[in-house]
């Protein structure tokens, strides 16, 4: 791959957006190179926990590239909105936990990235704003419907119509980062994160994103319906036995994900 660094190891993998000299902008191969590496990792049960990251000390991702964008036709447009944003929706609703580690710039295509994540944890220096408008266009991954659930729907059109970019702190107080780290420490934290999702029962948490995920799209009555069904087969796991066993025996839960 051109434009991504994959990197795993104990669990873990890590997808670097590696276009440092364009603060990572995505292009369309960056967007199908991502494609191909989100779903390789989707088919991998031995990968509990995925960290979203861009290279360099400046950028996480800073949109989508505009110099590919700019000439488009309308028909070529819609082509690659259609294939990014299956890429996206598919981060959304993999199987293991996405965590963004916003390590600089987040504009853009490269906020709507982070809000497909899970988590968002960020670096003092991150800089999150939705541009779009004053490009001719409107965010296009998704931004004007992920962008009012996570942070409201007021908030989310002043962010979206002025295009006003937020620090880190803002956009921890409104919601948008769940937490604020010096740069030196954004990567130990997250992994560190990672490994204390991974120390739970990895098939509950599993259950416990798509019942959210799934269930924001749903009427409330189906919702809770849903969680309910969902709850029932956490009573089919070994986790579930082990876990309970192990408070009442007021030791250690040795849980294994299954
Ligand atoms: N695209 C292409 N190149 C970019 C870029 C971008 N989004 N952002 C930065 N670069 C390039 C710059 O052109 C520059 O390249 P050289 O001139 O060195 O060749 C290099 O990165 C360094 O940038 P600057 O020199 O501008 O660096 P500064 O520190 O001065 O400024 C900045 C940093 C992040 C404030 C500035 O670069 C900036 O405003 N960048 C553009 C941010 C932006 O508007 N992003 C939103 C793009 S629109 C779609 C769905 C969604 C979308 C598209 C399609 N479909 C469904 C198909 C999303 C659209 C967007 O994201």
């Amino acid at each position: 791959m051109n434009n991504i660094i994959f990197e795993e190891g104990k669990g873990i993998a890590k997808i670097i957006i590696n276009r440092p000299k364009a603060l990572n902008a995505l292009n369309s191969e960056t967007i199908k190179e991502l494609g191909t590496v989100i779903n390789e990792i989707s088919e991998r049960e031995d990968i509990k926990v995925v960290i979203i990251t861009g290279a360099g000390e400046k950028s996480f991702v800073a949109g989508a590239d505009i110099t590919e964008m700019k000439d488009l036709t309308a028909i070529q447009a819609k082509e690659l909105s259609r294939k990014a944003q299956n890429v996206f929706s598919e981060i959304e609703n993999m199987p293991q936990v996405v965590i963004a580690a916003v390590n600089g710039y987040a504009l853009g295509g490269g906020c709507e990235l982070s809000m497909c994540c899970d988590i968002r944890l960020v670096s003092s220096k991150a800089r999150f704003g939705q541009p779009e408008v004053g490009l001719g266009i409107i965010p296009g991954f998704a931004g004007t419907q992920r962008l009012p659930r996570l942070i409201g729907k007021g908030r989310a059109k002043e962010l979206i119509f002025t295009t006003d970019m937020i620090d880190a702190q803002e956009a921890y107080r409104i919601g948008l980062a769940n937490k604020v780290y010096n740069p030196e420490e954004l990567l130990p934290k997250t992994y560190e994160m990672a490994e204390k999702i991974m120390s739970k029962a990895m098939y509950a948490v599993g259950l416990a994103k798509a019942s959210i995920n799934n269930g924001l799209n749903m009427d409330t009555e189906s919702s809770y319906n849903y969680e309910n069904s969902l709850w029932t087969i956490c009573f089919a796991t070994e986790d579930q036995k082990e876990g309970m066993q192990a408070f009442i025996e007021k030791r250690k839960a040795i849980l294994k994900g299954c």
